[in-house]
């Protein structure tokens, strides 16, 4: 293979901790290749020409990060508005949410335009092209454009919705249309696939040449599921540190005669959060043996605070927090515990080994790494349980987890009822199967696949 080549949103130095799994993951694979990892600087430059930004390259050991400032123009339309306004809320299914009528896509277009722009200028004709997520879709299309000719793939980590809610989208047939300018195309799920190939039986005039493979616009692409995976021995390694330690024996301290169940998310609508605080309430109405005992942590780490739907989503959390501490707290005891803020990465695997049940319950959610990491960093022989929405792309391989409907506040409240009761061999059994499940198809075993059918490919 020659070089690696990923362009993502954000990036991150893949040495520091801080990164994340996905991070250290895609920094191996980078640095194996001496790679380039290219995307914005995060960075606003207030009053900058749009479609205009400082590049800056450096060395971060073998790999070399490349990233653009963007203007304040194109951070509010191709960021906030159309990335994060109008495709996030809608890959998600809510259309509800969705602002269609700003003009924000000329900015998408203008950013991806000049990304492509300044990538170029940094490209080998041999390197093989990695580009994440949604707010890079049309990257490969201009490339192309500009005659770059190497191999490139696409990753979406977000879910892919069915054709009819995609084509509410008024510019869907441009973004499916720049997708067949890569050779490859990822997604998390078989559910995210199958819209895909739907849509493309539907809404385009397209072949379906195989089960992954589809002929449009004059061009080919494989389109297949990579269901992402987290790096459960760094996140082993990370569970042995002291500031994982400490957590833990705080929050064990702390607990000592109460039940936990915990909660970590982005704040973000997706995450189903009003749902889960009901389905508690619920727990200590129809329960109230939990009365005193069971404690609901619920981290929800500031996101994208600018965008409206999230500001509202923050004053509904608020006040329903206040309403069930009000009505169910004692002088010693609050049920909930909201935090908004961000917890340090190394305290992570603590809390989670700390909790009895970890609810991860969205309404929708591409993968979600959360439920993963949350199995990884438990102990084998008093592991906690996991509650899983069905809704998250993780209940396609995570069958032992305790599944959940998020809509269904009753049966939701009686699952984590369940859980809460669970005999240890009972979770000890479901705790194994999953962490055979995750540790075979961790994040390299999802990058090496993904890379692998990439090259192969093209080479043929
Ligand atoms: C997108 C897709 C897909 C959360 N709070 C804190 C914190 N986190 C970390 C978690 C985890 C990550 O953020 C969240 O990952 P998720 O996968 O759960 O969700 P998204 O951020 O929405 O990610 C998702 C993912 O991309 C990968 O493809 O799985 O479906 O939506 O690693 O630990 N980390 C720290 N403090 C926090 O407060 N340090």
């Amino acid at each position: 293979m020659g070089r690696l080549v990923v362009v993502s949103n954000r990036i991150a130095d893949p040495r520091k901790t801080s990164a994340g799994g996905l991070a250290v993951a895609l920094g191996q694979a980078l640095e194996a290749s001496g790679g380039l990892w290219f995307g914005w600087s995060g960075k606003v430059v207030d009053g900058g020409t749009p479609g205009e930004g400082e590049l800056r390259v450096q060395n971060a050991g073998k790999v070399q990060l490349a990233t653009v400032d963007l203007s304040s123009e194109d951070h509010d339309s191709y960021y906030l508005g159309y990335s994060n306004g109008v495709l996030w809320p809608v890959f998600h299914y809510r259309l509800d949410l969705a602002d269609f009528d700003a003009g924000y896509i000329a900015g998408y277009r203008r950013v991806n335009a000049m990304f492509a722009r300044k990538l170029k200028a940094l490209l080998r004709p041999d390197d093989v092209i990695w580009v994440h997520d949604y707010h890079l879709i049309p990257l490969a299309a201009e490339l192309r454009a500009m005659g770059c000719q190497q191999r490139m793939g696409f990753f979406l980590h977000i879910p892919l919705p069915p054709p009819l809610i995609l084509a509410a989208v008024p510019e869907h047939e441009w973004l499916m249309r720049s997708l067949f300018a890569y050779d490859l195309a990822g997604f998390q799920s078989e559910a995210d696939l199958n819209h895909f190939a739907r849509y493309v039986g539907t809404e385009i005039p397209a072949d379906v040449l195989g089960e992954h493979e589809f002929r449009a616009f004059g061009k080919s692409l494989q389109a297949r599921a990579f269901p992402i995976g987290t790096d459960v021995d760094e996140f082993v390694e990370l569970g042995k540190g002291r500031e994982a330690q400490d957590m833990f024996e705080q929050m064990r301290r702390e607990y000592s005669r109460r039940r936990l169940l915990l909660g970590v998310e982005r704040l973000d609508y997706s995450k189903g959060l009003p749902q889960r605080l009901k389905a508690f309430r619920q727990l200590l109405q129809a329960y109230p043996e939990n009365l005193g005992s069971a404690t609901l942590i619920q981290i929800a780490s500031p996101s994208r605070e600018t965008v409206d739907a999230y500001a509202a989503l923050l004053q509904e959390l608020e006040s329903l927090c206040g309403g069930i501490n009000g009505n169910f707290g004692e002088l010693d005891w609050m049920p909930v515990r909201y935090i908004h803020r961000n917890v340090a990465r190394k305290r992570l695997p603590g809390l989670y080994r700390a909790a009895n049940v970890a609810l991860v319950t969205p309404l929708r959610d591409g993968m979600n790494l959360v439920a993963k990491e949350f199995v990884a960093a438990q102990d084998p022989d008093d592991p906690g349980v996991l509650v899983l929405s069905r809704f998250a792309g993780a209940a396609e391989q995570m069958h032992e987890a305790l599944m959940v409907n998020p809509y269904d506040t009753a049966r939701t409240a009686e699952t984590m009822q369940r859980a809460l009761q669970m005999p240890l061999e009972e979770r000890q059994r479901r705790h194994q199967a999953l962490l055979e499940g995750i540790r075979t198809q961790d994040v390299h075993w999802w990058r090496e696949n993904f890379l692998t059918m990439l090259t192969e490919l093209s080479q043929s």
